[in-house]
């Protein structure tokens, strides 16, 4: 697909909508101009004890001081539930759709502050103090929603453990934040099957000192085992529980929430997330990016184990007072069709997902998603990793009808939300390029030795300056914060993604910058190779990486899994090596190419490049730490039919 080929905004959507094309400028134009004045406006969509009178004090040197709103005085479940009482507390808050497709539950504004109300009073009951780290490991159920803004109610500390992670992983981000509460559920449902949360937690905390209790949500009515003394059903606690909780008043500058993300290199970081800049950044993103208006339903497909589902499944969302989907089970279950079908089903407005599961959806055909009509959807949104062009163009055409824009969601655990994305009204679109930065976001390319490039480029994605949903600190490491993001070009925000930018000002992600190949002197993003080959009509979904070569240096190695129905053979390997000549020139032609019925991937859907670089590599015998895998089987297969 040629970089020009653009889809301009619709009118009808332009004319209703939030910002359009001039607004957009004006607001970019004013952030860039009078940050101190702008912030201070934008602040004001949230709820504040004390409003902020100092809004910016931000510095990228030396320390590295993060500051925004700091006089400011706040409690997060405020905005979140307590001001929507009066205008909208019967309006629904949540909609949640169980893994079975025929369970489903409504909870309004007011149901849930009540809910809320009672968690945080239980867990004071149960010695929880403002400032104490409370641990949570749980499936996607209202409960999760309501454990977070409890938290958030008395001025605990949250900590999201994804109910995919082993009991290893929970323990390790356990002991590393001293939590003295774990709430996690007897089991959680996907699929049609039980993930045993309670016998997991149980596990892990035979190395956990510093937890005294766990409160254990009823989800699935599954027989678990209760330590006396330490376990208490959640429901018994919460019924026993006082309704009424006043709000913990924080100051804008108190964590708010520590998420553990993987880096590319050691244990996981504690990233820490602050109140004030943490809950503006939620809510003007949501509102921006997804053009959100009163009255719909939204459905982002996260979970809340990761930070997509913090920021725009919970925070942001009910931030908006908007009706947030929270969904319990996975998108090709029981049938491939199960995303339209809930679409149809809640008349979802709004639709947020990862380009893994369109890539997946789309292997099966266009009749799943044809079946249903989808008519209620407006916008469509997209996150994680570049979205190629052909998915991109797959997702507009067949699941929008080419009615909904696509927002391409550019941002990070570490930056809290969206950073760069288009907006619905405003921002012409691009297959496969992020756009434009949201207004107040200031991103630039910088070449290896952190010189700014200018025009239409390409390099290292830096940020020049802080915004306010930027994290504030590594939990309890700020040398290895200052390490990890100012150190490679001192003063500026690193990412750690490479990006190129087109003649409009348009940023294209190309992943990661360790993931991309120097072949015989020239640089290419992986992820552009893996575009071509996806664009193959036989082909479904293709990893790149680099591999030794004798003569350039690096040589392509690529991992393809082809549609079903297609049958692997040499033929088909000469003809797509032809097809990435064809496509991106004869420098990108694969030196390798092997069939992979699945690729390795982590739960959130990532596919870890680490393992494929080294049986690529042949060094098979230091695959390194597996134990985050969604499949860890995929690997063995792969290492055995390795090619070369
Ligand atoms: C929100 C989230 C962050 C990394 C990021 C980048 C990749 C996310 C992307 C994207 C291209 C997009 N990424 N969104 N790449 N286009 N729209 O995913 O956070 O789990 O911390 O991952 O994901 O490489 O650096 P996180």
């Amino acid at each position: 697909m040629p970089d020009d080929a653009l889809i301009a905004v619709k009118p009808d959507l332009a004319q209703g909508a939030r910002v359009d094309a001039a607004r957009h400028r004006a607001m970019t134009e004013e952030a860039i101009r009078d940050p101190e004045g702008f912030w201070r406006e934008e602040a004001k969509r949230i709820a504040w004890m004390t409003p902020p009178t100092k809004i910016k004090n931000t510095s990228f040197e030396g320390d590295v001081s993060i500051r925004w709103f700091e006089d400011g005085v706040l409690n997060a479940s405020v905005s979140c539930l307590d001001r929507h009482l009066e205008t909208r507390g019967d309006q629904v808050a949540i909609i949640w759709e169980g893994d079975d497709p025929n369970s489903d539950a409504r909870v309004t504004y007011r149901e849930l502050h009540e809910r809320v109300c009672r968690m945080a009073n239980a867990m004071k009951a149960l010695g929880v103090r403002k400032g104490d780290r409370v641990t949570l490991y749980l499936p996607m159920i209202v409960e999760a929603a309501a454990a977070m803004l409890a938290c958030a109610r008395i001025g605990a500390v949250h900590s999201i453990v994804f109910g995919g992670f082993s009991p290893d992983s929970l323990a390790s981000r356990i002991q590393d934040c001293d939590s003295t509460l774990l709430i996690t559920a007897d089991q959680g449902r996907r699929g049609g099957r039980t993930v045993p949360l309670k016998t997991n937690a149980d596990e892990a905390l035979r190395s956990c000192p510093s937890v005294k209790h766990v409160l254990v949500v009823r989800n699935t009515g599954g027989e678990v085992p209760m330590q006396d003394g330490r376990d208490i059903w959640c429901d018994e606690a919460c019924a026993a529980a006082s309704p009424d909780c006043p709000p913990e008043p924080m100051s804008a500058e108190d964590p708010l929430f520590i998420l553990y993300t993987s880096g590319s290199t050691g244990k996981p970081k504690g990233v820490l997330h602050t109140t004030g800049g943490y809950m503006v950044w939620a809510s003007f993103t949501h509102e921006l990016v997804f053009d959100y208006r009163p009255g719909e339903v939204y459905w982002c497909t996260a979970d809340v184990g990761w930070v997509t589902g913090h920021t725009y499944i919970v925070y942001g969302p009910l931030a908006n007072g908007a009706t947030t989907l929270m969904f319990e089970g996975v998108p090709n279950w029981p049938g491939i069709d199960r995303c339209w079908q809930v679409v149809d089903k809640h008349k979802v407005n709004i639709f947020y997902t990862a380009p893994t599961a369109i890539r997946s959806l789309m292997r099966e055909g266009e009749a799943p998603v044809r079946k249903w009509s989808r008519q209620s959807l407006r916008v469509l949104g997209s996150v994680g990793e570049p979205i190629n062009p052909e998915a991109w163009m797959w997702y507009y055409r067949v699941v929008g009808d080419e009615r909904c824009p696509i927002v391409d969601t550019w941002w990070q655990t570490e930056t809290g939300g969206i950073l760069i994305s288009p907006l619905p009204g405003a921002v012409d679109q691009k297959p496969g390029s992020a756009t434009l930065p949201l207004p107040g976001v200031r991103p630039a390319l910088v070449d290896g030795e952190g010189n700014l490039l200018e025009g239409a480029t390409e390099g290292n994605l830096v940020i020049l300056d802080s915004w306010p949903g930027q994290m504030r600190t590594v939990y309890k490491d700020h040398e290895r914060f200052i390490q990890t993001y100012f150190s490679t070009f001192p003063g500026k925000y690193f990412s750690g993604d490479g990006a190129r930018r087109d003649a409009d000002g348009y940023y294209w992600i190309t992943g990661r910058v360790d993931d991309v190949l120097n072949v015989s002197g020239h640089r290419m993003g992986t992820a552009e190779i893996e575009s071509a080959l996806v664009a193959h009509p036989k082909v479904a979904e293709a990893a790149v990486v680099g591999m030794p070569h004798e003569l350039k240096g690096q040589g392509i190695y690529c991992y393809v899994t082809l549609k079903s129905g297609e049958e692997p053979s040499d033929a088909l390997k000469k003809e797509l090596v032809a097809w990435v000549r064809k496509e991106i020139g004869p420098i990108a032609a694969p030196d390798a190419i092997q069939w992979a019925p699945g690729l390795p991937k982590t739960r959130s859907g990532k596919i870890m490049r680490r393992i494929l670089r080294k049986i690529a590599a042949n060094e098979t015998d230091s695959l390194g730490d597996t134990s985050t895998l969604a499949d860890p089987t995929v690997v063995q297969d792969l290492i055995g039919n390795r090619v070369g």
